[in-house]
């Protein structure tokens, strides 16, 4: 049955705008009619789709009001297009403001159109803890026709500091395995400088706060000093001038490489032997499942969603928010045993074509849409 599904999400925002986006992409080549109602085109709309839309969110500027009405504009919009286009669902991403606005656009367009909301984390695991939005995050989640949450450790989080009277399913974040696969990227290596015998470790990230970027620093700090290595650091934050600091007082200047926000990582994981992400705060961890399906293990925090994706000694390993000793022993373990890291590439690999599968993950959304018409 062919769908008319609305597609709302931060269209530019980290993880969720890539699994919003990603999902809208493979939905239209199930057959799907798309409408994306965002505030701008989502960065990963890269080619045509004869039957993907793009409705802009317009939010102007009145000096009447304090603050920009988006959430009123949004709402607007939805109404406008849950009409026009008679949307069988209409799929948000993020329980606020996203949620709350379809609740009002379905409203006002008065058709019954389904809302799927789907929680990321930072809806939940931030504005969860402010009491002045926990009702409101409640509302959105309540009167939503289904909820999904991209980890097990999100849906129990959210049931447990939000107590909504509703069921939280969890369907995994997934990535497109046609781009995120191993390539020959291996001039590369040449180009950024890397020696023959040295080993690459990863960090891919917004370098916000909860990322511990600095973590990051600290355990490759001890891991060069048993092996010979580089450091890939890509995307950049607020975090970036400490981190920079940090690298510079270490003396890691030369073995530490920023390269800003990048596309095309697939080429950079290709060139990787080991990636590490050991934040504080981690829904699910979209960027160690892009490695592993390149075949890169990883290292990962044993916090949130981490520990669905990064199974301890089988494809990575886990480690305590913090332990850079334990990261490091770990890395150097792993990356000065090419029997043992060639076993769990493999593994990563298989993780990332099996368990979050795009197809098997695509075939959890076409349910819960097709139960809800
Ligand atoms: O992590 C971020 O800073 C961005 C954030 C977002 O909203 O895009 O990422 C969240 O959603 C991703 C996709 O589901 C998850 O992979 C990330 O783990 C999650 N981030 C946090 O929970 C902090």
């Amino acid at each position: 049955m062919k769908l008319r599904i609305g597609i709302t999400c931060y269209p530019t925002v980290g993880g969720s705008g890539v699994v919003a986006t990603e999902l809208g992409k493979l939905l239209a080549e199930n057959g799907h009619e798309i409408h994306f109602i965002t505030s701008s085109i989502p960065f990963r709309i890269n080619k045509m789709y004869h039957n993907i839309y793009f409705h802009q969110v317009e939010v102007n500027q009145y000096s009447v009001f304090q603050y920009p009405p988006y959430d009123i504009a949004l709402a607007n919009k939805m109404a406008e297009i849950i009409e026009r286009e008679n949307l069988d669902i209409l799929h948000v991403h993020y329980a606020i403001p996203h949620a709350v606005c379809a609740i009002l656009g379905k409203q006002m367009a008065d058709r019954d159109v389904k809302i799927v909301t789907t929680l990321h984390g930072t809806d939940i695991t931030v504005l969860g803890y402010d009491p002045s939005l926990t009702g409101a995050i409640r509302f959105g989640i309540e009167k939503s026709d289904v909820v999904t949450a991209v980890s097990k450790a999100l849906a129990d989080q959210t049931t447990e500091l939000i107590r909504p009277d509703k069921e939280i399913k969890t369907v995994y974040n997934f990535i497109d395995e046609r781009v995120y696969r191993h390539v020959d990227s291996s001039h590369l290596r040449k180009e950024y400088g890397i020696h023959e015998d040295e080993k690459v470790v990863i960090h891919v990230s917004n370098f916000r706060g909860v990322k511990r970027v600095k973590d990051v620093i600290s355990s490759f700090n001890l891991i060069q000093k048993e092996i010979p290595a580089k450091l890939l650091l890509v995307g950049d934050g607020p975090e970036m001038t400490v981190v920079c600091r940090q690298v510079k007082d270490l003396g890691l200047k030369d073995r530490v490489l920023f390269l800003g926000k990048q596309d095309n990582l697939e080429e950079l994981y290709s060139i990787s032997d080991l990636k590490l992400l050991l934040s504080e705060k981690e829904s699910f961890g979209l960027v160690a499942l892009e490695a592993m399906a390149c075949g890169v293990p990883a290292i990962g925090t044993d916090i949130g969603g981490i520990p669905e994706v990064i199974q301890e000694g089988f494809n990575g390993y886990i480690c305590k928010v913090g332990d850079i000793e334990a990261v490091s022993s770990r890395a150097i373990t792993l990356l000065g045993d090419e029997k043992l890291h060639s076993t769990l590439a493999a593994n990563a690999f298989e993780t990332a074509r099996t368990k979050f599968h795009s197809k098997k993950i695509l075939e959890q959304y076409e349910l819960i849409y097709r139960e809800l018409m």
